[in-house]
C-alpha cells in the first residue's frame, strides 16, 4: 500500500488527525490494532477545553457534541469542609468546558471515516516503523493474517503509550522525563444522576476525590487509592462510603448513590518524550506525553498535536513550505510541558500524600487558600484548565 500520510492508532489523536487531513485533501490511512467495538467502548476521558471543541467543530464532527454534550461555566474545589466556585468565564474572557466523553468523539470520528474515508483498517496492528530517515518510510503492519508494508511520505504516531512508534526513535538522540505518582485512581461510572451541576474537586486528609459525569443519568466519580489496588476489593457499597466521606461538608449535600457499571484503577504518571519528530516520523498524544488526569489534560494535548501536525502538513501540501513541520516538536512540547506542569501542581495540590507529611498538607491549604481567595491566581488556574492558546 501507498498513502501520503500513514496514520499508527484509531484514537482521537489519530482518528482526528485523518479527519482534519482529509478535509484538506490529503491521503492518508489510519491503521488500528483493535476492533471498532473495543476502541468504541473503551472508557477514558470526559472533559474538554474549549479549544477541543472548537477543533471539532472546524472539520463538521461536532454535531452530536453541540447535541449531548454539557457545557460548564467553572468547577468546585471543596476542601476544609468548604466550597468554592471558579467561574471560568467571568476569569479567562468568556472560556467554558464541554463533558462529552472520549468515547462518544471516538464514535462520531470513527462513523464519519467509514462514510466519507479515508480508509481505515481495524485489526491492523503496525509491527514496526522503518526508514523513518528516508523520504519513503514505511510501517508493517499485520492484517487479516497477512505481513504488509504501507509505504507513505509521512507517518503519524498516535499509537498512545504502549505503542510502537516511539520505539523507532533512537536512543541516541531521544530524552525522556517521568514522575510516578504514589497514588492511583480508582474510577466508576453508575447510573445516577450526577448530585452536582459542575465537577467537584474534594480535597481531604482521607485523599482526593473527583465528581464528574457522563450525561444527566450518568456519573463518573474517581478516588485517589493505593498504587495497586485491585478494584474487586472495594465492594460498591464501601465506594459509595468512601465518597460520601470525602465530599463530605455540613451545608445541605449529599451524594447520590446508584448501580456502578464500570470501576477501574489507574496509575498516575507523567511522562515526556523529547523530540516528537524524528525524520518522517512525527508522534502526537500519548505516544509523546502523559498527564496525570487531574487536570484533564491528556485528550486535549492529543487534539492540540494533531491539529499542529495537521497546520503543518497542510502547509506544506499547498505551499511546499516545510516551516512549522521543522518546528513541529518544538511548538508542541512548548504546550506539553505546560499541561504537564498543570496537571502535577494540580494532581500534588489535590491528593493527600501517603506519608502524611503535615507540612505538605499546609502547603496544600494555602495554595488552595490563595486560589480561592486572589482573582488572579483564580485566573491563573482557569486559563490553564479552559485550554492555553495552540502554539501556531
Ligand atoms: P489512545 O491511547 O487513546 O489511542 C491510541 C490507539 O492506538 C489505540 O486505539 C490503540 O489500540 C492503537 N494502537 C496501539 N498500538 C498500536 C499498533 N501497534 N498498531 C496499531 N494501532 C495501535 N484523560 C482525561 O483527561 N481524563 C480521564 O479520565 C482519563 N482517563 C484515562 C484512563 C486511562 C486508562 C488512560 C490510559 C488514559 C486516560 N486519560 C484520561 C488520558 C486519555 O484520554 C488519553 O490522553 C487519550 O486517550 C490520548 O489519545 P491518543 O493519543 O489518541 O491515544
Ligand atoms: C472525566 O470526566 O473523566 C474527568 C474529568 C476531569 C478530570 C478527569 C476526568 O480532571
Amino acid at each position: 500500500m501507498r498513502t501520503t500520510v500513514g496514520i499508527i492508532g484509531g484514537g482521537p489523536a489519530g482518528l482526528l488527525l485523518a479527519r482534519l487531513l482529509h478535509r484538506a485533501g490529503i491521503d492518508c490511512v489510519v491503521l488500528e490494532s483493535r476492533t471498532r467495538e473495543y476502541v468504541e467502548q473503551r472508557q477514558r476521558a470526559g472533559m474538554l477545553e474549549q479549544g477541543t471543541v472548537e477543533a471539532l467543530r472546524s472539520c463538521d464532527a461536532a454535531a452530536r457534541l453541540d447535541a449531548e454534550g454539557l457545557v460548564h461555566q467553572g468547577i468546585e474545589l471543596r476542601f476544609a469542609e468548604e466550597r468554592h466556585h471558579l467561574d471560568f468565564p467571568a476569569l479567562t474572557g468568556g472560556r467554558t468546558v464541554t463533558i462529552y466523553a472520549q468515547t462518544e468523539i471516538v464514535k462520531d470520528l470513527v462513523a464519519l471515516q467509514l462514510a466519507e474515508g479515508p480508509p481505515l483498517l481495524f485489526e491492523a496492528e503496525a509491527l514496526a516503523v522503518e526508514k523513518a530517515q528516508s523520504d519513503a518510510p514505511v510501517v508493517r503492519f499485520l492484517h487479516e493474517g497477512r505481513e504488509q508494508t504501507l509505504t507513505c511520505d509521512w507517518i503519524a504516531g498516535c499509537d498512545g503509550f504502549h505503542g510502537v512508534a516511539r520505539e523507532a526513535f533512537p536512543t541516541a538522540t531521544s530524552r525522556t522525563y517521568e514522575h510516578d505518582y504514589p497514588y492511583s485512581w480508582l474510577g466508576i461510572l453508575a447510573d445516577v444522576p450526577p448530585s452536582c451541576e459542575e465537577l467537584i474537586y474534594a480535597r481531604g486528609e482521607r485523599g482526593f476525590a473527583l465528581h464528574s459525569m457522563r450525561s444527566p443519568a450518568v456519573s463518573r466519580l474517581y478516588l485517589q487509592v493505593p498504587n495497586g489496588t485491585d478494584p474487586d476489593d472495594w465492594s460498591d457499597e464501601l465506594i459509595w462510603d468512601e465518597l460520601s466521606a470525602r465530599f463530605a461538608i455540613d451545608a445541605d449535600w449529599t451524594l447520590a448513590r446508584g448501580p456502578i457499571t464500570a470501576k477501574s484503577v489507574t496509575p498516575m504518571r507523567s511522562y515526556v518524550h523529547e523530540p516528537m519528530r524524528h525524520g518522517r516520523l512525527l508522534l502526537a498524544g500519548d505516544a509523546a506525553h502523559i498527564v496525570p488526569p487531574t487536570g484533564a489534560k491528556g485528550l486535549n494535548l492529543a487534539v492540540s498535536d494533531v491539529s499542529v501536525l495537521a497546520l503543518a502538513l497542510t502547509d506544506l501540501h499547498r505551499t511546499g513550505s516545510t516551516q512549522l513541520l521543522d518546528r513541529y516538536s518544538e511548538l508542541c512540547l512548548s504546550r506539553v510541558w505546560q499541561a504537564t506542569r498543570f496537571s502535577y501542581d494540580m494532581t500534588r495540590m489535590l491528593h493527600a500524600q501517603p506519608n502524611g507529611d503535615a507540612f505538605e498538607s499546609r502547603m496544600q491549604l494555602a495554595r488552595l487558600r490563595r486560589i480561592t481567595a486572589s482573582r488572579h491566581a483564580a485566573a491563573e488556574l482557569a486559563a490553564n484548565y479552559t485550554g492555553l492558546p495552540l502554539p501556531v
